[in-house]
């Protein structure tokens, strides 16, 4: 059935995606009024939908402030802010952006793995820095013919696996359990693809359970010589190890995309040559930002007019 009411946005989303919601439902911008607690006393009872960034999800206190709020429609493919337990056991749907950002996730993974791995941005700090002239730069680490771990061999780490193929690269995975129809080598553990690695690209899903997944353990086995690539969540790596394994040179170095605390970056990081730090960018293109906008539309869409999602989470 048709779902009538208002769709209620409750974080900042893309300009162009918040006038197409606004032009195409009654749509309420929860964050921008003055008096947000005012508007759920007095027109909770309204709300059907709601849209939210990956970034900030739905907190329990206001699926349960909202009692005919039966779909929660997430910009972004990560959707751990969200407790879908909680919305289920509520009877809300929960959707997010899948598929539409794996490539531009995986095309940044593997620069920021051939840019720590030869050291691009640095060198290109060292030429701005005028020191080319007084010394040649030092040599860097060979990208093709390694031996790569993913970790996590969902959409997004495939996207990654299949690039690196192009690079002749040694391709291990570590997930739930082996992956059927993959041609590449299945470790059950993280410490054992590190082992194993001569870098390791992060791709798991966030939330309670991936958290700390990468820990002082896996970095130490990952080794000096080892890289680390992070394009899912900050907090799948223990960051204060990383910042430690960094500082002690006991990893070679990490292109971050994610942090524990955005945009809150560890000074130590700031200060080391050996990471590259990127600004939560991966999904960041013109193309990947509209088509995860169009996704939001069609999934709100899809809700107001049958009661269902376009791509509702498993
Ligand atoms: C977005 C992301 O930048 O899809 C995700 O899970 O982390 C990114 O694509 C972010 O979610 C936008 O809020």
């Amino acid at each position: 059935p048709a779902a009538q009411g208002t769709v209620l946005q409750v974080s900042p989303l893309l300009p162009a995606l918040e006038k197409a919601l606004a032009e195409r439902h009654r749509t309420v911008r929860l964050h921008e009024l003055p008096d947000p607690a005012a508007y759920l006393r007095e027109q909770a009872e309204g709300v059907v939908a709601a849209v939210t960034s990956a970034r900030f999800g739905v907190a329990n206190s206001l699926m349960d402030a909202l009692p005919k709020l039966g779909a929660i429609v997430h910009f972004g493919v990560g959707y751990e802010t969200t407790d879908v337990a909680h919305a289920r056991a509520r009877g809300i749907d929960v959707s997010n952006t899948p598929d539409v950002l794996n490539d531009c996730v995986a095309d940044l993974a593997v620069g920021g793995l051939i840019d720590v791995m030869r050291e691009l941005s640095a060198a290109d700090r060292y030429v701005r820095a005028g020191r080319w002239g007084a010394a040649p730069y030092p040599l860097t680490s060979r990208v093709s013919g390694k031996r790569v771990g993913i970790l996590g061999l969902g959409r997004i780490g495939r996207a990654v696996a299949r690039r690196l193929e192009g690079f002749d690269m040694d391709i291990a995975y570590c997930s739930r359990g082996p992956v059927s129809d993959v041609p590449y080598r299945y470790l059950p553990t993280a410490r054992e693809l590190a082992a194993e690695c001569d870098a390791v690209v992060v791709t798991v899903a966030g939330g309670a359970g991936t958290r700390g997944l990468v820990s002082a353990e896996v970095l130490d086995a990952l080794g000096p010589r080892g890289f680390l690539v992070n394009v899912a969540r900050g907090s799948v790596v223990d960051e204060p190890a990383l910042v430690a394994a960094v500082r002690e040179g006991r990893i070679a170095g990490a292109a971050l995309d994610v942090f524990a605390d955005e945009p809150n970056v560890p000074q130590a990081l700031l200060e080391s040559d050996r990471v590259l730090l990127l600004p939560h960018v991966a999904s960041g293109t013109h193309e990947t930002r509209q088509a995860m906008a169009d996704l939001v539309l069609g999934n709100v869409q899809r809700f107001m007019a049958e009661g269902v999602l376009l791509t509702p989470v498993l």
